[in-house]
């Protein structure tokens, strides 16, 4: 991870000001190391809201303000062009490694001839798109790292199509500020516009060479090789390109919304 030089920190304005200002070097190194596990202890906590964390209200806002923070350093520290590490096919793990906000046995099945991709938002032509067609269009094959905020890892090998080359297609309005996903089974995710333009974000349809298994997003799925895990959706069925904030599953349960790595 990069460094970050010290930044104004920004806190809610029910917060009191002298003592994040005097714990201000604390608050910031607590801060890195705790936004990419998107938790922090009761006892940062306590330093950082300088009061009872059972005071909700002002935890709340706390976080808040640091998660807003986290995003406004992180696009400013993104880079367009910056590659993630690629890796060797020796490395890449087989079959992969499942995770989903429920279990395995739930993942529900996709009949490809009746999915549709569903588009919306500004976006020129928003005909919805068949598999066949998706599968038409060209691939890339990325061999990068997926790290998931709970604390794992491993190499996969995703193949699919660039999102930005999609995008293109659709005739999408590369200024927008967000592109907004909604999956099979209720989850749902959104990125910022140069991280969805990035060479190596891909609507994925394959992996290690194969069809996509469901477990692992068949039909289709994100990958973002700049963000964890729970950035890249799974079994998706729309998409859409918006300048709304659109959220999604982790990210409305307090997860940082950048979760840049
Ligand atoms: N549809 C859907 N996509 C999802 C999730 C999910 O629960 N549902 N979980 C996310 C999380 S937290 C991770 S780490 C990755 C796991 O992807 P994998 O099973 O291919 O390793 O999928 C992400 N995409
Ligand atoms: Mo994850």
């Amino acid at each position: 991870m990069r460094s970050v030089t010290p930044s104004p920190f920004r806190p809610a304005k029910s917060v009191d000001q002298t003592i994040l200002k005097e714990n201000r070097k604390l608050v910031e190194s607590i801060e890195r190391r705790a936004f990419l596990r998107g938790t922090l202890s009761l006892g940062a906590l306590t330093m950082l809201t300088g009061c009872d964390v059972t005071n909700k209200d002002a935890t709340q806002s706390v976080l808040r303000a640091m998660s807003a923070w986290n995003d406004r350093v992180q696009a400013f520290l993104f880079s367009p062009t910056r590659l993630a590490r690629e890796y060797p096919a020796s490395k890449v793990m087989r079959p992969p490694r499942f995770n989903a906000f429920y279990g395995r046995e739930m993942v529900k099945d996709v009949d490809p001839a009746a999915w549709k991709l569903e588009l919306a938002g500004m976006i020129g032509d928003k005909r919805p798109w068949a598999l066949r067609d998706i599968h038409a269009l060209p691939e890339v094959t990325q061999r990068t790292r997926h790290v998931c905020v709970e604390g794992w890892d491993y190499i996969g090998e995703w193949t699919g199509v660039p999102l930005k080359l999609f995008l293109e297609r659709v005739g999408a309005d590369m200024t927008a500020k967000y592109v907004g996903f909604k999956c099979i089974d209720g989850y749902s995710g959104s990125i910022d516009m140069a991280s969805a333009l990035h060479p190596q974000t891909q609507l994925t349809t394959k992996y290690g060479g194969d069809v996509l298994h469901k477990d692992f997003g068949f039909p289709i799925r994100l990958r973002v090789a700049t963000k964890l895990g729970f950035k890249s959706p799974k079994q998706i069925v729309a998409m859409e390109v918006t300048n709304s904030y659109p959220g999604g599953y982790w990210e409305n349960r307090r997860y940082n919304w950048f979760s840049g790595i």
